[in-house]
């Protein structure tokens, strides 16, 4: 029986993958942790205790105490907020990663999910399409941390035996809990804005394409490649998955549809240059033949339901 330790489950993935994973492996066998308090429905339906990944000893100890075989290590610094403090983003992100990678090393905890990210890719990527495997010379914090622990994820695995497995996040677009941070994070705040204020300024240009997915397919496609054979995975630093992509604009007209009278106005910040370094699309070939990445949720779908649910959240 699996025993699964999530850590950084108060946010905006964790909250959603602790419940996908305690439907499928038993309430009492998903340890949800973060340094904060989680949503109701995560405390309530299982353990949650308060823990620092960035504490190596008591991460370890807690590994071992519960006897965990599995990690998901959601804990990070994102794009925009890295970019404000970079050498605490950059201590942060890495001590997260390196201490799960020690602990997985030292304990039974061998299996070791850590998200990477569209941000590993710079300026000198190609753009469209971008292939798995290409120039990599990203210009954030982030960004670079990204890779590095693409690289080490790799390095732990070929050397220690560690079973690291990651992807490539595009931005993550949820109802549930708000991402904070982020350079997608327009993609979330828009349909919220939209609901309470009918209006949105959006800090990315009207032609600025991400790609994105809505957190339903993440979540399918994370518990997909944890659970697919070993063996089949060509990949051990991190899976490009393309998801959707989309600029303000065209998003803007979608919600439309719904919300006639909703408009949008644009007034680009220091996250439109993180933007525009990242791609546009991305090729998920890889992924697809290894594992079989899907996405369920294109522009219209993700919006009606993005729409439907944030509604009953709000009473509106
Ligand atoms: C961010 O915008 O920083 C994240 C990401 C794409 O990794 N959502």
């Amino acid at each position: 029986m699996e025993k699964i330790l999530v850590i950084g489950s108060s946010g905006q993935i964790g909250s959603e993958l602790v419940l996908a994973l305690r439907k499928i492996h038993g309430d009492e066998n998903v340890f949800a942790t973060d340094i904060k308090y989680p949503p109701e429905e995560v405390g309530r339906s299982g353990p949650f205790q308060i823990l620092d990944v960035l504490d190596f000893q008591n991460l370890l100890h807690f590994v071992v105490r519960y006897k965990i075989t599995q990690v998901y290590n959601l804990a990070a610094v994102l794009s925009g907020n890295a970019e404000k403090i970079p050498l605490q983003a950059w201590d942060i992100n890495m001590k997260a990663l390196m201490n799960t990678l020690e602990a997985a090393r030292q304990s039974d905890a061998k299996k070791l999910f850590w998200p990477s990210s569209i941000a590993v890719f710079g300026p000198t990527t190609p753009r469209h399409e971008t292939p798995q495997l290409t120039v990599m010379e990203p210009n954030t914090v982030y960004g670079i941390s990204k890779v590095a622990g693409e690289r080490w994820g790799e390095y732990y695995n070929k050397r220690y035996g560690v079973d690291f497995r990651s992807v490539r996040y595009p931005g993550l677009i949820s109802y549930k809990t708000e991402p904070g941070g982020g350079t997608t994070d327009y993609a979330v705040e828009i349909f919220f804005d939209a609901i309470k204020k009918g209006s949105y300024e959006s800090f990315l240009s009207e032609d600025t394409a991400l790609p994105m997915m809505f957190m339903d397919d993440a979540i399918a496609n994370t518990i997909e490649l944890m659970q697919h054979d070993g063996n089949k995975l060509s990949l051990r630093s991190s899976y490009n998955i393309a998801g959707i992509s989309f600029t303000p604009k065209q998003l803007a007209e979608e919600i439309k549809k719904h919300i006639p009278e909703f408009s949008i106005s644009y007034n680009p910040d220091f996250r439109q240059a993180i933007a525009d370094s990242w791609p546009a699309s991305i090729d998920e070939s890889v992924a697809q033949k290894d594992w079989g990445v899907k996405t369920e949720f294109n522009l219209q779908k993700m919006t009606k339901v993005m729409l439907e649910k944030i509604k009953e959240q709000l009473k509106v």
